[in-house]
């Protein structure tokens, strides 16, 4: 392990709930819980672990989920809760005496069982078709899944507001797709717009960066009419690329106009192209909106070889992203997203979660690591990327997008 900045003395604060990973969004689906479990024993086996603040992820209650999304939408997700939990309340609660309910849990409890009541009238003839799409199928405990995702994103804004951290880490969520009231890839709850929503309580500018190879188009889209989110996407642009929004000229409305800034790129972004773009880009923007606290996104689709994603970055230059955004020393909140070939998706987020402590990891996966096969043939942890990719942006149009991007930026009062 190398140390690789002599103040290295961030306090990161990282969650985790192994339930996670226990989740299945079907044998076909390529969104794996998984990977979480396995980028978790990489930070474990690498030694990262002992050096951060370890906190066990919660479930957002409903509550807090109200926060952004449609009650009735949340009605509707809360039926596959897990079948456990409600019969749990309902015992709990059908003893008929509210003393013996924790204080704190009283409302959610309350809350739980009105819902289960109403449940059955609301979900026959919903408006909300979650499961129609393989894209979005229900399972077992999806609610659940998405309680502990935003649970952990709410709680990385906590200590961060609370000064306990300054990086806080959640790899289960950035699930940047869902609205108010609609799931969409793959997303269900938006974890993000809740972890911002909470910052807001207390900051006045926040930066959201995500660099996930889809748009984040529910984070936009939430915070598209305010400037005190300021939401910057990288993301592969056109031929039906999902979900089709993030055009460059998308730059927000009313107060929030020139405070939505989008990267569209063409497939075949390799490390130092991107790498150009994004460090033109964050730079300007820092500068220009000097954010409170960032939120960034760091879905691992993005990375060459990736299932569903077309760019080409390797492990290095995706970490290099969160490297830069790190060098500014403002507060930040590291969290997942996507990532479809799941042993380089753990191996970037280990990769990532040291940088946040300041260390470079060793090039050789630690050999007690149960998923060590996953690793073959090179058990290394940096993958080769492809070759004979070609990058299909020209530089001429990845500088157009630069200078259009600082033209849109030069409109914002200082
Ligand atoms: C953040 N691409 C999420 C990215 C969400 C992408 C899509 C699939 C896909 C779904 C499957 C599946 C798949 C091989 C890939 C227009 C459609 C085309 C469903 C088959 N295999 C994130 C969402 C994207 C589901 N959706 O940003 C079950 O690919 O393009 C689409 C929409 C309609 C629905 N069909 C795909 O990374 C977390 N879906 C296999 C089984
Ligand atoms: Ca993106
Ligand atoms: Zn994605």
């Amino acid at each position: 392990m190398i140390q690789t900045e002599s103040d290295s003395s961030k306090r990161v604060a990282y969650f985790y709930n192994r339930f996670i990973g226990k989740f299945h969004y079907g044998k076909e689906h390529p969104m794996k819980p998984k990977r979480i479990i396995m980028a978790h024993n990489l930070i474990v086996n690498y030694g990262l672990f002992r050096q951060m603040d370890v906190y066990l992820i919660r479930e957002a209650q409903l509550q807090e989920i109200r926060k952004f999304h449609d009650p009735d939408y949340i009605i509707y997700l809360s039926q596959f809760m897990s079948q456990n939990k409600i019969n749990f309340v309902k015992e709990y609660c059908s003893a008929n005496n509210e003393s013996v309910i924790p204080e704190n849990l009283l409302e959610e409890f309350k809350l739980i069982i009105k819902w289960s009541q109403q449940q059955k009238v609301k979900t026959e003839n919903s408006e909300f078709k979650v499961g129609d799409s393989p894209d979005n199928p229900t399972f077992s405990g999806l609610f659940s899944y998405c309680q502990l995702s935003s649970g952990a994103s709410i709680d990385c804004a906590h200590s961060i507001l609370t000064g306990q951290a300054d990086i806080a880490i959640n790899w289960s969520g950035g699930l940047h797709h869902a609205k108010k009231k609609e799931a969409s890839g793959f997303c269900y709850i938006n974890d993000i717009v809740l972890c911002i929503l909470e910052l807001l309580r207390v900051y006045v500018r926040v930066l959201y960066v995500d660099i996930d190879c889809h748009h984040g188009d529910g984070v936009e889209e939430a915070f598209y009419l305010t400037n005190r989110v300021m939401t910057l996407s990288f993301h592969q642009y056109g031929d039906d690329f999902y979900p089709g929004t993030g055009q460059l000229n998308s730059v927000g409305v009313g107060v929030g106009r020139y405070y939505s800034v989008n990267v569209p790129m063409k497939p075949g972004m390799s490390d130092e192209p991107y790498m150009e773009m994004f460090k033109k880009i964050t730079s300007r923007v820092m500068q220009i909106y000097r954010p409170d606290c960032i939120v960034m996104q760091c879905g691992a689709d993005s990375l060459s070889l990736d299932k569903l994603g077309g760019f080409n970055l390797s492990i290095k230059g995706h970490g290099a992203c969160v490297q830069y955004m790190k060098s500014f020393g403002t507060p930040m909140i590291l969290l997942g997203g996507g990532g479809y070939t799941i042993q380089n998706v753990s191996r970037c987020w280990a990769y990532e979660t040291g940088i946040a402590l300041g260390q470079q990891i060793d090039e050789a996966i630690p050999s007690n690591d149960i998923y060590y096969d996953n690793y073959s043939p090179d058990y290394l942890l940096h993958f080769p990327i492809r070759q004979n990719v070609e990058n299909r942006n020209k530089t001429e149009d990845l500088n157009k997008i630069v200078a259009t991007v600082y033209d849109y930026l030069s409109n914002i009062e200082n």
